[in-house]
């Protein structure tokens, strides 16, 4: 139940997300600058494209488009992780989806926090991809300890964004003020502290078993390490961005060009090297460097069903196989060819992707619909309907993340030479335990807003249901 006292946790979201965009334009310019390429890419590809203009109307993701952004940062305890799940629900954010990324060699686990319905992500389609480190991989045990010991003795919230926190799980909100100065309070968790706590040597050892270690570990806490804006053309962004002064990675991660973009296409830029101070063991301070914080576009394209993913997975393996050599600078075009060569076996047309259960969709009455509505044969199939006009579908965005392109983005800011596999079990249950929840299943989510969208399109036609064929 919500009281009406309390603000509402999507207006929390919006606020913070803002909030944490200011902050890192002002931490990493090249953000600042990157934002205003994509904003005017928008423009210009919506000015050109009036079919995908209307689309977006239709969906209401015009109105989100400015706003639509995600952030990435990394944990090291379960601690640490469950906090942050419980200060994401102040937002309404839950956490959606599981990512092994030891698979391809890094050694964290992940989910993204975000809004779940479709009219909260309508509201702020905010997301944070949160990877909790994996000590037990750190095979070293002298390094491992000296690992747990930094983690244990630090505090990543403030003591007053810990009382909000818990405010809002007794009360069931928080009022106007409180969640002003919330949003204040939990913001400080993800600034960026240009001191270290560790010393040079300790920094070194750490860097040396992995530079993500050292990341996580050898700094008072989890700074957002990339903001990412969504672009409606990354082609054309991507190809924009030297002449804005930002050097973009060589292979854009996802699915090739499309007429109809499936899924998500990513790409960043490399990692700023900062200025950092260690800390010696006798209390004086040393000058060094620390690389980790990135920029990084994205383009978003329809979701897909198991059946459509499947295939998605299925062409992604082969075009890696076919290169036999993981995509980097020198093979890039090569790359980009037989991704497009692949993914010929991908429909490409709204209708197929829907006739085929490959992709999900939203329902919308049309106008027309809306005029025939008292003749209408109370029996219609949504087939007929869609055939007569009076219901037309538009594809339902995609909402998370991908595991093979979330491995390719960490990558490319941890140098480019990929380290080997980590032979281990993928361990969902161990990163659910930690988080002290279970994560949400992203495609029972897109199914439901499908049938919601079936259904409130049925009732405004005044028929008792709608379904897809079997
Ligand atoms: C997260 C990398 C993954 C994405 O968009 O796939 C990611 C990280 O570097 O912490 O952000
Ligand atoms: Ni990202």
């Amino acid at each position: 139940m919500t009281d009406q006292h309390f603000a509402s946790p999507n207006e929390i979201r919006a606020k913070f997300s803002q909030a944490m965009s200011a902050m890192y334009q002002k931490e990493v310019p090249l953000y600042g600058e990157l934002l205003e390429l994509v904003a005017e890419t928008n423009r210009q590809v919506l000015r050109e494209d009036d079919a995908l203009a209307h689309r977006l109307q239709i969906t209401g993701e015009i109105d989100r488009l400015a706003m639509e952004r995600h952030g990435a940062i990394r944990v090291g305890t379960a601690r640490e992780l469950q906090t942050l799940r419980r200060l994401f629900a102040v937002m309404g954010m839950s956490p959606v989806g599981y990512y092994d990324l030891a698979v391809a060699g890094v050694p964290v686990h992940s989910t993204a926090f975000r809004a779940v319905h479709e009219s909260d992500l309508q509201a702020s389609p905010f997301r944070i991809f949160t990877s909790l480190l994996r000590l037990e991989l750190i095979e070293d045990e002298a390094l491992r300890e000296l690992a747990q010991r930094l983690l244990e003795r630090r505090h990543i919230f403030t003591e007053r964004a810990l009382e909000l926190i818990s405010l809002h799980e007794i009360q069931g909100g928080l009022d106007g003020d409180q969640a002003r100065e919330f949003v204040v309070q939990a913001l400080e968790t993800f600034r960026w502290h240009s001191s270290a706590t560790v010393s040079t040597h300790e920094y070194q050892l750490l860097h040396d078993q992995h530079r993500l270690i050292a990341d996580v570990v050898a700094f008072k806490g989890p700074h957002i390490n990339h903001l990412t804006p969504r672009t409606l053309n990354i082609d054309r962004v991507q190809s924009a961005m030297p002449g804005c002064g930002i050097t973009p990675k060589a292979v854009i991660e996802g699915p090739p060009p499309r007429r109809c973009p499936i899924l998500l296409r990513q790409t960043s830029f490399k990692a700023l090297e900062e200025d950092v101070a260690f800390i010696e063991p006798d209390g004086h301070q040393v000058a060094g460097h620390h690389t980790a914080r990135f920029g990084e576009i994205e383009q978003r394209g329809v979701a897909l069903t198991p059946k459509g993913r499947a295939l998605y997975d299925r062409l992604l393996q082969d075009t890696n196989d076919a290169l036999q050599a993981p995509a980097t600078e020198s093979n890039a075009a090569q790359y980009r060819q037989l991704l497009i060569e692949n993914f010929q076996a991908f429909p490409d047309d709204y209708q197929t992707l829907r006739e085929q259960q490959l992709a999900w969709f939203r329902y919308f009455p049309t106008e027309c619909g809306l005029a025939a509505k008292e003749a209408l044969d109370k029996q219609s199939t949504l087939e007929q309907l869609i055939a007569l006009d009076y219901v037309r579908f538009q594809p339902l965005v995609y909402e998370d993340f991908l595991p093979v392109s979330a491995a390719g983005i960490f990558q490319s800011n941890l140098g480019d030479n990929p380290q080997s596999q980590f032979a281990t079990a993928s361990s969902r249950t161990a990163f659910e335990q930690a988080l002290g929840a279970k994560v949400i299943d992203e495609l029972e989510l897109y199914q439901q807003t499908q049938q919601r969208s079936l259904q409130a399109c049925a009732q405004t036609l005044g028929l008792s249901t709608l379904e897809l064929e079997a």
